[in-house]
């Protein structure tokens, strides 16, 4: 099928799916040439949207990926394709890349920073996930005598990866805003008072934040070499288990990913439904003093930490309670050990149960956030509020405490990718998604307020700091927004300026509810879930059953945990400061609509038109 239509000329493979929201793209025409083997996002062989020249000729010749349309189910979603591209300039353009200041390569590889440095051999042979194609040299002639500890080229292309500046690792305790604990990722590349108050993954490993023991990893994406340089050298070799979704082929290649890495052990979670996924984001560290949960927006690759918008909730330290406290001892007012238990449980996993046993021996009191999870299932009866959006539903029946006027405040729903939502709003998002988003506490009044959806546009992708491969991780397909027009009516620009990260596109997912003002906000919602019926749940039978696919993992705030009627809206959060009493939410408010020009990233379709920040242009092979 080949048409023109408001994204331009495009063709699509027959292959359609209800669920791909969840699904690579797959069988896309446009091109043969110039793949780039892959080195995707969670392994290394999904094809993906790569960049090939606009007209200029290619100088190397990578190899070919593996052909796209062979891959079927859970086998496919996990091979995410993701940032690859062929880095050809777009010919007429001038490179905005030079803006770049330290765009330099040594000859032979990336632009590199120190985190790699340590990691040379197994980035050499092809361990780490993240890659690495290997490529031809330009000309049988020009083959380089191989040197040892020399660089594979960028999956991202040459130029990819710029090095982090000096201060980016912190060596003291960074300051810290703790009245909600919600932090940004540091961004490479922001100014220094941009990445004040951030962290970086580095950072939450350290030793100045407690004495680690043993960790757990839970996510969907892993480059375990990567991974395993960013705990500091001593605690390097202490256990880490892993938590994943992958199975058959890709659990191998995970599993083989650890090899050289003995203190890496794997818990794989059950996934009975189709199209379900592992997108939870949580990483649980135990410590001689204590234990201390994260629960966050970003895959444990290097990508999601370099130049994206992400955020988390660091947990206090939690300490152990003393021996013999009762079962439910050291509970919070927002029943936060409870709920973590519960979510925990539902994964009925052996390799889990020391880590519930530790849990329970912790004092968790502290915590003001409310869990809100995603466990795979299909639930009747009072448990149809255990999981999803009718756990936030029911959260915000219990506990919201209005104030006169609230019932007409705006909805926000910020995310990076998009699943079906069918032929129109009346199936899912109005008749559901809306209905929880403006549910209240008890009050009955439903007047329909504005929603606002957040998602960037192809323009948005376009001037990123990473440019179209930063696209790589908005996996919303032109099969599912074909069938949803009606969707984009209801589309917001992607804009941070006042955390400086208007460049950094988001993998971060936020909803929130705000005053007509957009200066208070009722709550806000910080999750791995995005806007999609597998991961926020879909009623079944008459509404007598919901039917959730995928793992995930997020938290609440409500004021009235806090002490607040509302959150104020802190508005220009950067640089941090550890005493504001406002929201720092991670995009500006209020949103701005698209113009009747902009389109939303679609990631499988080419962008040849214009050139991005660094010359590219995007063809999805
Ligand atoms: C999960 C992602 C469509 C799938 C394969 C996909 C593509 C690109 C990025 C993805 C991602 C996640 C995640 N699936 O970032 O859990 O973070």
């Amino acid at each position: 099928m080949s048409q023109d239509s408001q994204h331009g000329k495009w063709t699509i493979s027959s292959s359609d799916d209800d669920d791909d929201e969840v699904l690579p793209p797959s069988g896309t025409t446009m091109s043969k040439s110039h793949r780039v083997s892959d080195s995707s996002h969670c392994s290394n062989s999904h094809p993906a949207p790569k960049l090939e020249p606009a007209t200029a000729s290619v100088e190397v010749k990578p190899e070919p990926a593996p052909v796209s349309s062979l891959l079927i189910g859970s086998e496919a979603r996990q091979l995410a394709a993701v940032n690859q591209l062929n880095p050809v300039k777009y010919e007429s353009s001038p490179s905005l890349a030079g803006k770049r200041k330290k765009d330099v390569s040594d000859g032979s590889g990336w632009a590199l920073s120190d985190s790699d440095d340590d990691n040379d051999d197994d980035a050499a042979n092809g361990k780490s996930v993240s890659k690495v194609p290997k490529r031809q040299p330009p000309s049988p002639k020009a083959k380089k005598p191989k040197v040892e500890n020399e660089r594979p080229p960028s999956p991202h292309g040459r130029f990819y990866y710029i090095d982090e500046p000096e201060d980016f690792f912190e060596s003291s305790v960074p300051c810290l805003n703790d009245t909600y604990r919600f932090y940004l990722n540091k961004v490479t590349g922001l100014d220094r008072k941009h990445n004040s108050g951030a962290l970086h993954i580095r950072d939450i490993l350290s030793p100045l934040f407690g004495t680690l023991k043993e960790s757990v990893q839970f996510n969907y994406c892993f480059d375990i070499a990567w991974m395993v340089q960013q705990y500091p050298p001593e605690f390097r070799d202490l256990p880490v288990l892993i938590v994943h979704g992958d199975k058959r082929e890709a659990k191998a290649r995970l599993v083989q990913q650890a090899q050289p890495y003995p203190q890496v052990r794997f818990c794989q979670a059950k996934l009975d439904i189709a199209f379900g996924t592992h997108h939870t984001k949580m990483m649980l560290l135990w410590y001689e003093e204590g234990f201390r949960v994260i629960i966050l927006t970003s895959n444990l690759i290097r990508a999601d930490w370099y130049q994206k918008t992400q955020g988390m909730w660091m947990s206090p330290l939690f300490p152990r309670l003393p021996k013999g406290s009762s079962a439910t001892a050291g509970e919070s007012p927002t029943f936060f050990k409870r709920d973590m238990l519960e979510y925990l449980a539902s994964y009925r996993a052996p390799e889990l149960e020391e880590w519930i046993q530790r849990i329970k021996e912790h004092d968790l009191s502290e915590t003001r956030v409310y869990l809100v999870g995603s466990t795979p299932g299909r639930y009747v009866g009072a448990d149809m509020e255990r999981w999803g959006h009718l756990r936030l539903r029911k959260l915000l029946y219990d506990h919201a405490d209005p104030i006169p006027g609230e019932e007409r405040w705006p909805v926000v729903g910020q995310f990076s990718s998009i699943g079906s939502m069918g032929l129109d709003k009346t199936k899912w998002l109005a008749a559901e998604f809306q209905r929880t988003l403006t549910t209240l506490g008890k009050n009955s009044l439903r007047p329909d307020p504005p929603v606002h959806l957040v998602y960037p546009s192809v323009d948005d992708v376009r001037t990123s700091l990473e440019g179209y491969p930063a696209g790589g991780s908005l996996p919303y397909s032109i099969q599912t927004a074909q069938k949803q027009l009606w969707l984009h009516s209801y589309f917001h620009r992607w804009k941070a300026n006042s955390t400086g990260r208007t460049h950094a596109m988001p993998h971060i997912k936020t909803y929130l509810r705000a005053s007509p003002d957009f200066t208070q906000l009722a709550w806000i919602v910080i999750t791995s879930a995005n806007l999609s019926k597998a991961a926020w749940g879909a009623l079944e039978k008459n509404n007598t059953q919901v039917m959730v696919r995928s793992y995930e993992l997020g938290v609440l705030y409500l004021p009235s945990a806090f002490n607040m009627k509302t959150f104020p809206v802190h508005k220009n959060p950067f640089p941090a400061s550890s005493s504001s009493s406002g929201f720092p939410v991670p995009f500006d408010l209020p949103p701005t609509h698209y113009s009747s020009k902009d389109q939303p990233w679609i990631w499988n379709i080419p962008y040849n038109q214009a050139p991005d920040t660094h010359g590219n242009i995007w063809v999805p092979s």
